[in-house]
């Protein structure tokens, strides 16, 4: 883990980076989105990836300056990729708990949003279960965020205890089904049977349904089959630097 020192200079210095993972639209097969996800190119020990710092980040507070770095910054290149597209591309981006319950959070999106003209839709907020340590807060603001128009993401769903339990107290509008549960594909019925639990369940509730870590083309196919739902995966693309979109992969998808 690295200090919190280093970190406070990470910021400073730029040497914070957004990589962007591409969501499509499993049954179509068009780009829906990306979801931004950070990156600190350290001068010594080279790429970290965020379980490396986040944690530090979180217990000393630099969390808040960070994630206010990474929503402008997601933005920002979400505007230029809906310009050069033309299409209402969003951006999902992760947020810790202690970001999420600041006093300001609502502003701060209200404010990333106004400054590069984006209406909320196209911002997905993704949160974990582990925000419910302030259910009454995280409830606020998860209501704040979509009177803004943005939605609101479950990630790594089905991974927690109370991951059922949030989505019957806080209006949010996906689920992101956890990686874990689709590596598992194909596999017994049991693993199948899972999935397509959680899929009813989102049906049923009316929320949208994003599939992460699809890396076979058996695997897109399998759930392709179960409903209509985003993916995100290796087999689709890896996260990469903005420019590896830009330059070339948007004029083919
Ligand atoms: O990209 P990677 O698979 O290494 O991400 C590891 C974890 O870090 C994931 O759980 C992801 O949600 C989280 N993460 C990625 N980017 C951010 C970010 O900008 N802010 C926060 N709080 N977490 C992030
Ligand atoms: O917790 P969260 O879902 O935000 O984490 C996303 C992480 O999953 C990122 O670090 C990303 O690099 C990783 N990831 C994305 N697609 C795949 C995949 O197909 N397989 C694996 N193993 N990891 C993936
Ligand atoms: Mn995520
Ligand atoms: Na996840």
């Amino acid at each position: 883990l690295q200090t919190e020192q280093s970190l406070y200079h990470a910021l400073e210095r730029q040497e914070l980076q957004l990589y962007y993972q591409p969501v499509m639209h499993l049954n179509t097969g068009g780009l829906a989105g990306f979801e931004a996800l950070l990156r600190w190119q350290h001068p010594v020990s080279g790429l970290l990836s965020p379980d490396q710092f986040i944690p530090v980040a979180e217990e000393s507070g630099l969390i808040e300056p960070i994630g206010t770095w990474v929503l402008e910054q997601a933005l920002q290149q979400i505007q230029i990729w809906q310009q050069m597209t033309q299409r209402p591309l969003f951006m999902a981006v992760n947020v810790s708990p202690r970001q999420f319950v600041h006093a300001d959070f609502g502003a701060i999106v209200q404010q990333a949003l106004q400054r590069y003209q984006l209406s909320g839709e196209s911002l997905e907020i993704e949160i974990t279960e582990s925000i419910l340590q302030d259910f009454q807060r995280s409830k606020r603001i998860v209501e704040t965020l979509r009177t803004l128009g943005c939605t609101v993401a479950i990630d790594d769903f089905g991974t927690g205890y109370s991951s059922v339990s949030l989505l019957r107290h806080l209006p949010v509008s996906r689920i992101k089904i956890d990686r874990s549960f689709v590596s598992a594909l194909p596999g017994r019925a049991q693993d199948t049977g899972l999935v397509s639990a959680m899929l009813g369940m989102a049906h049923s509730l009316g929320l949208e349904v994003t599939a992460e870590g699809i890396e076979t083309a058996e695997q897109a196919a399998i759930l392709a089959g179960m409903a209509n739902m985003a993916a995100q995966g290796y087999y689709f693309e890896r996260p990469q630097p903005a420019e590896f979109f830009t330059v070339g992969w948007l004029s083919r998808h």
